[in-house]
């Protein structure tokens, strides 16, 4: 098949998810063109089968905002003839899906493009229920030939709150079982920890939702009773005010923020707990990258986390902003190295059979045919 991708090209879930869908897509001898305004981050253009498009917004003086979803659906509608593609597949609703709706159109008198909206959260739950965008996120997602939503958690909240009447297939996350792998010698990790304190990880975006503060006051606590040492993976917004309050709780010389990183699958080995105390997560990809490693994910019971953390089982999973339970978790795991050990067996097994790409990716290639050979 020839397929377009469009999504977020920066740091952020939906991205890593259509990026590593594309790979995936060429590997399996698919003809994959992402139409984005950047490269996205885990994406080597010169890959086998995979064609980068690059959607360029010019910003015309009068313009005060330049009109991206536009020239975003211009160079759908032009790849998807120059290159003959055979579907678009959408990551995050807003304004993909109305870009390939006004692409389809743009092609309607030559030929059929179906395409497929992936809704991945808080276009869903944030963004889509604002007042300005609602009307419009839900007509998008009504006139998408096919829906799929990345936990069953995501697909419940669009019915309840959009109303939607069509079909949403839920299509979990998936991880590269090959690439994110336990290191069980975890070499490199005295790089960060000269004194072999046990490393924690966070890996985010770094926006409130994550609750990122939760992170630094979850090292104090476990840092009375656990030497251990945090590594903060990611930039955005909630930064700084970490970083001062890493120094008012006087540990600021044990965590380290490494910032963006591009290879995270090199670092969370290295670690053994993975924090994600989050105040909401449809999926929680980076606690299933965690699993998939041997790290062990003490993360809030929020959305769609307990779909893929099982409680005392390959993860821990308590109330958002409990700073008391999420740090006694964290020194159970620390203290307690045949729980570690079972959990984290647990946790590399439950990504390796349910949510490997193998598992995940024919989800996503039955869900195209399925959509080509409808009447549309
Ligand atoms: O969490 C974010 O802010 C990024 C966001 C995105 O759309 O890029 O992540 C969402 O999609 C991820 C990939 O499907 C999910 O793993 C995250 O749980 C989801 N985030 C939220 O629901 C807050």
């Amino acid at each position: 098949m020839n397929v377009g991708i469009t999504c977020y090209p920066t740091y952020g879930g939906s991205g890593i998810v259509a990026t590593e869908l594309g790979l995936e897509l060429a590997l399996r001898g698919h003809e994959v063109h992402f139409i984005t305004y950047a490269n996205p981050i885990r994406l080597d253009p010169g890959t086998p089968r995979i064609h980068y498009h690059e959607v360029e917004v010019s910003n015309y003086p009068l313009f005060q905002y330049p009109p991206y979803c536009l020239a975003l659906a211009s160079r759908m509608a032009e790849v998807a003839e120059s290159y003959d593609l055979d579907i678009l597949h959408v990551h995050y609703a807003i304004p993909h899906s109305i870009s390939a709706m006004l692409a389809q159109q743009m092609l309607a008198p030559i030929r059929r493009l179906p395409f497929i909206t992936t809704l991945h959260g808080t276009d869903i739950t944030l963004v889509g229920t604002d007042r300005s965008y609602f009307p419009i996120t839900k007509f998008s997602i009504e006139k998408s030939d096919g829906i799929t939503s990345i936990s069953e958690y995501l697909r419940t909240q669009t019915v309840e709150v959009f109303g939607v009447a069509n079909e949403i297939r839920v299509i979990q996350n998936f991880v590269n079982c090959d690439r994110y792998h336990p290191d069980d010698v975890k070499t490199g990790a005295a790089a960060y920890s000269p004194s072999g304190e046990k490393l924690l990880i966070h890996l985010s975006n770094f926006r409130p939702v994550k609750r990122v503060q939760d992170c630094i006051r979850i090292l104090a606590e476990v840092r009375k009773r656990v030497p251990a040492h945090l590594l903060m993976v990611g930039d955005g917004p909630e930064r700084s005010p970490a970083e001062h309050l890493a120094r008012e709780l006087k540990v600021d010389r044990h965590v380290s923020f490494l910032g963006k990183q591009d290879h995270v699958e090199r670092l969370i080995p290295l670690t053994h707990v993975l924090l994600m105390p989050s105040e909401l997560e449809s999926f929680g990809l980076v606690a299933l990258e965690a699993m998939a490693c041997g790290v062990v994910p003490v993360a809030t019971r929020v959305g769609g986390v307990p779909e893929l953390i099982t409680h005392g089982e390959d993860g821990f999973l308590e109330a958002v902003g409990d700073i008391a339970a999420q740090s006694a978790r964290v020194v159970e795991l620390l203290s307690d190295e045949d729980l570690h050990y079972r959990m984290r067996k647990a946790g590399r097994w439950d990504a390796a059979e349910r949510f490997c790409t193998d598992k995940i990716i024919p989800q996503y290639e039955k869900h195209y045919e399925d959509v080509l050979n409808s009447k549309g």
